[in-house]
């Protein structure tokens, strides 16, 4: 069960990212603490502002769990009722002080020790929140468990300013055949909705023992990537499929968006993965890096223009709403479900899409539930109204439900222990630049969305290019001013040119960029050679234990050009 962050009150202890969700909490009188190696705008809305040193927060967060378990901080009633493994907790945390983690996060003892109690008191209307993107350390799943840990301390869930259960609109899948390869691997009968498997198998039993083959990427295998998540699966290791044609050769790609250059940290390899295919359709409404190597570029129509699949959200409400035409496709562009559907039909897969138009398969699925697309489309969207009892259940006497095998919260998660990744618990060290290096950072920026908005001439006219964040010490010692163009070169040789920012909102032994520049095929002809590309500098390095990019790694070298 997913939960979502309700902004009511208390104390917020936002971790490393952008998020606006708890912009009403602020104004509701909840204070904010936020790390970021970068004085970014999110910080400039924080109550409170650490600028950790990069790829430690987990270190930080040890430390916290540490006060809060010695200093008897944490919610006794719930963990003593809802929660497994406290013991263990508390020893296995023992040497994560706050003194342990002053010189390596850069945040005071003092400072943790604060913080862990001002939380405290205001429990359990506070959270620490988890960004979006935890690709980073050498032990991301470190970080994000540690993040959980501190919820279930503090006894967040489902309590109001905490973390809630959201309420979702379920609209059941369309009855298909029975896909012929499954790609999931066999799950643990846990009685829960879970994603990992049975670990240890080797790498050669590619197929299950009914022939059917696993996915390629590894996600979810046994003996491979099991905790990784089998439905989104682990696109820098398809790439690596691909790439080595391994564990089976990959010769056909269908894609309707994404781009594989600008959204990972290899170009070799998704070159080489590109190389080996014998047939790529691409369907998209631009070019981009990875959709001009497809045999066949299909143009699709644009969102303004078609219907596309429900969207199914929840949150205090759930609801479902759908995307349709404003207008008739120009130019004899389709929507990607046409086109899909129209290639299976062709390639022998037409029994998948059993519906003659999507109009049809929207309305098939929403009938299911009492509704349809006539009135959909008129309403625009459906909810299934807010319920305090179901949001918060815990404000109202009941037990959370939590999808582990005990029901309860696991402090050290024993699916974690069973697949032996539970010392992932543990502080790794993480790498640390030389004199005359910097730890290499990016991220999003309100203008633009990832590496999709460069080249079109309304959202470059906000940001045409990006630059790299460099201290004034750090620039002035390289002899760099502000505006010059600049070399960042990583220890594997490669090189990006950008002009510099000289500014004291980061840190000395770090830079930045945003994310998304440095196109490199010139018929993106408005954002081609604009700006430097992080793909091309970000750590290619991954989590040992989920398979997963941990893109912060990377240690850079800054000249002038
Ligand atoms: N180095 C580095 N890599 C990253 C990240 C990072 O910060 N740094 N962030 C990661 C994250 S969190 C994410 S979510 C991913 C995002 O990765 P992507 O999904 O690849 O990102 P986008 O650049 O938004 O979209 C890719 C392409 O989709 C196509 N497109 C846009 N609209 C449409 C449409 O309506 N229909 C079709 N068919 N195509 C369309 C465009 O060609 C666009 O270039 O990147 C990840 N990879
Ligand atoms: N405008 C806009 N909004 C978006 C998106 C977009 O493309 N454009 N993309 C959406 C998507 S798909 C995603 S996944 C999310 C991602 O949102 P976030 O997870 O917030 O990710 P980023 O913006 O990549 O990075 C956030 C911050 O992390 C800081 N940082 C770098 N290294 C470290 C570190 O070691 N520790 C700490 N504490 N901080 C560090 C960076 O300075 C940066 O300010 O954004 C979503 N929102
Ligand atoms: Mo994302």
């Amino acid at each position: 069960m997913m939960k979502s962050i309700s902004t009511i009150a208390g104390v917020i202890l936002i971790g490393f990212g952008l998020y606006f969700g708890w912009v009403n909490g602020v104004a509701n009188g909840a204070k904010v603490v936020y790390c970021d190696p970068r004085y970014s705008i999110t910080a400039s809305k924080a109550d409170e502002y650490y600028a950790i040193r990069p790829l430690t927060d987990h270190a930080f967060l040890l430390a916290m769990i540490h006060v809060v378990v010695n200093e008897e901080l944490y919610n006794k009633k719930f963990v003593a009722e809802q929660t497994i493994g406290f013991d263990e907790l508390k020893q296995r945390v023992q040497k994560y002080t706050p003194e342990w983690a002053a010189p390596i996060t850069e945040i005071s003892a003092d400072t943790i020790r604060r913080i862990a109690r001002e939380m405290a008191a205001k429990a359990p209307s506070v959270f620490v929140y988890a960004p979006r993107r935890l690709t980073r350390s050498s032990n991301d799943l470190g970080t994000g468990l540690s993040i959980t840990i501190l919820n279930t301390l503090f006894g967040v869930w489902d309590r109001k300013g905490g973390i809630f259960s959201p309420i979702v609109f379920k609209v059941p899948e369309p009855e298909l055949p029975e896909f012929e390869h499954a790609h999931i691997a066999k799950r643990l009968d846990t009685g829960g909705d879970f994603n990992y498997a049975i670990p240890n198998v080797p790498l050669e039993h590619i197929a299950d023992e009914h022939g059917k083959f696993h996915r390629a990427d590894g996600a979810g295998v046994p003996g491979r990537w099991p905790i990784a998540n089998a439905q989104y699966g682990l696109t820098n290791k398809m790439w690596e499929a691909m790439a080595d044609q391994k564990p089976y050769p990959i010769k056909m790609l269908l894609t309707a968006g994404g781009n594989g250059f600008l959204n990972s940290t290899n170009y070799d390899v998704i070159r080489k993965a590109l190389m080996n295919l014998d047939f790529y359709v691409a369907a998209d409404v631009i070019p981009n890096e990875m959709n001009m190597y497809a045999d066949i570029l299909l143009p699709e129509a644009s969102y303004l223009e078609r219907y596309d699949d429900l969207q199914i959200g929840g949150a205090r409400e759930g609801y479902v709403a759908v995307r349709m035409p404003a207008m008739k496709p120009l130019h004899e562009t389709r929507g990607s479900w046409d086109i899909c559907k129209q290639i299976a039909d062709r390639v022998g897969l037409g029994a998948y899409f059993p519906h003659d138009s999507i109009e049809e398969l929207l309305d098939a699925r929403l009938k299911n539930v009492g509704s349809s697309l006539a009135e959909i489309e008129e309403k625009g969207i459906i909810k299934v109204a807010r319920d305090d009892k179901k949001n918060f259940p815990g404000e109202h006497g009941q037990m959370s439900q939590f999808p582990t095998p005990s029901g309860k919260a696991e402090l050290i998660p024993s699916p974690l222990k069973m697949m032996g990744f539970d010392d992932a618990l543990d502080y790794e060290e993480q790498v640390r630049p030389n004199e005359d290096e910097f730890h290499f950072t990016f991220g999003r920026i309100g203008f633009h969305t990832h590496a999709r908005t460069q080249d079109n001439i309304w959202t470059a006219e906000f940001m045409r290019e990006n630059e790299l964040w460099i201290h004034p010490d750090a620039a002035k010692k390289r002899g760099i001013q502000h505006g010059e163009r600049v070399k960042v070169t990583d220890r594997k040789g490669r090189t990006e040119e950008i002009k510099a920012k000289v500014t004291p909102r980061i840190r000395k032994d770090s830079v930045f960029m945003v994310h998304g520049f440095g196109h490199f095929d010139p018929r993106m002809t408005t954002a081609y050679n604009q700006g430097a590309s992080d793909c091309n500098l970000a750590s290619q390095a991954e989590d040992p234990r989920v398979g997963s990019t941990s893109m912060g790694q990377s240690l850079v070298k800054v000249a002038k050009a």
